[in-house]
């Protein structure tokens, strides 16, 4: 059976692995990071980077999910565009039919034949993913799907490094940081199936992932985790660029609001009962962002709405931050009295 879910976590592990070789050489991490252009900048961020890992995860995915589906090619969006520059030329990156040619490929980028080398390895390292209890056929899913890739979200936290906090609600650091695939159906732009790789998720001797998924179908809703799982009813997530005002609110109508680094592992917080919402005012995420944890939230009985139409956030082809945004700020959540509540002391109905 084409297990399409399995092929989804299959690909989100090996981003995860790819995610971590990056940052695992300190003279490679160097060589990554790259300032990204006037016009593919978030405006949230004064400098805002893309990594060669991010081009490379998205590629590697793309490759992935279009070889196993053909009928996806074409329809497979990401945040990052595949051009990569190292000083006097740009390359476009892209997985070759073998670990030779990428190799050749990546050395062109890096310079480096050793670290081409490493990489190309990890690309292309076929390890299945442990059984998925939910075999998912792409046949049961709608004849026309879409795809949005956020390769790394919380890139920021990705490149400084940090271990994070070791107990409680990690706010800050690696575990933060996300591998976010979603497919949306293209005629409705309702979010299907999430999946989300944690690849930092846990610091022992080394680092271990973390894997979550959900499938929103009206015959098929599963989610890990389950969904069962309780829900703090206190705790709010904010983006640390949030108006104090708004944190007022919450916190005079007994939340707490709590600054938690990256859009996608908010969204998770919210997925594990960790958190109960997340508000965001702000035109500071997109539709890569937010796809795979909105159909794992809508799986749960939860959601986004976007904050300022209190409409459910639809996702449909598109490219770059102008296309993509998600402009009018986001509200999600876990079950819909939580929801019911927040518009109302955020005094949102119109
Ligand atoms: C970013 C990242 C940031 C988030 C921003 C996202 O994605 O998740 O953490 O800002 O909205 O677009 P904040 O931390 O204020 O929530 P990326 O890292 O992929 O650019
Ligand atoms: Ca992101
Ligand atoms: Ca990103």
């Amino acid at each position: 059976i084409d297990d399409f879910l399995g092929s989804l976590l299959t690909v989100a592990a090996k981003a995860g692995r790819i995610a971590k070789a990056c940052r695992e050489d300190e003279h490679l991490l160097s060589l990554l990071v790259q300032e990204k252009k006037e016009s593919e900048k978030n405006p949230r961020f004064l400098h805002d980077f893309k990594t060669l890992a991010d081009v490379l995860v998205q590629e590697v995915i793309k490759y992935h999910v279009s070889s196993k589906f053909p009928e996806l090619k074409g329809h497979i969006y990401g945040e990052e565009t595949n051009e990569f520059s190292n000083g006097e030329s740009s390359i476009i990156v892209e997985v070759k039919e073998t670990e030779i040619e990428t190799t050749a490929l990546l050395n062109q980028v890096l310079d480096d034949e050793q670290a081409a080398n490493a990489l190309a390895k990890v690309i292309h390292n076929d390890e299945d993913f442990e059984e998925v209890a939910n075999n998912l056929s792409i046949s049961q899913l709608p004849e026309e799907l879409g795809i949005w890739i956020d390769p790394i979200d919380s890139t920021s936290e990705y490149i400084q490094g940090r271990t994070g906090e070791d107990s409680g609600l990690v706010r800050t650091g690696l575990p933060c940081v996300t591998v976010l695939i979603g497919v949306f159906d293209r005629l409705t732009g309702a979010p299907l199936v999430g999946v989300v790789n944690q690849p930092f998720a846990e610091k022992d001797d080394g680092w271990t992932s973390k894997y979550f998924y959900g499938v929103n179908l009206q015959d098929l809703n599963v989610t890990h985790p389950p969904s069962f799982l309780p829900s703090n009813e206190k705790l709010v997530a904010v983006s640390s660029s949030e108006d104090a005002d708004i944190k007022e609110i919450l916190s005079d109508n007994g939340y707490t609001p709590v600054e938690i680094a990256g859009a996608g592992y908010k969204l998770l917080k919210i997925i594990t009962g960790e958190v109960c919402a997340y508000v965001l005012s702000k035109p500071t995420t997109f539709l890569w962002d937010t796809c795979a944890c909105n159909a794992i939230l809508e799986a749960q009985g939860g959601g986004i709405i976007n904050y300022s139409t209190l409409e459910p956030v639809r996702y449909r082809a598109g490219q770059g931050v102008k296309e993509c945004c998600n402009d009018g700020g986001i509200i999600a959540y876990r079950n819909d009295e939580i929801i019911n509540h927040l518009i109302q002391i955020l005094n949102l109905v119109k």
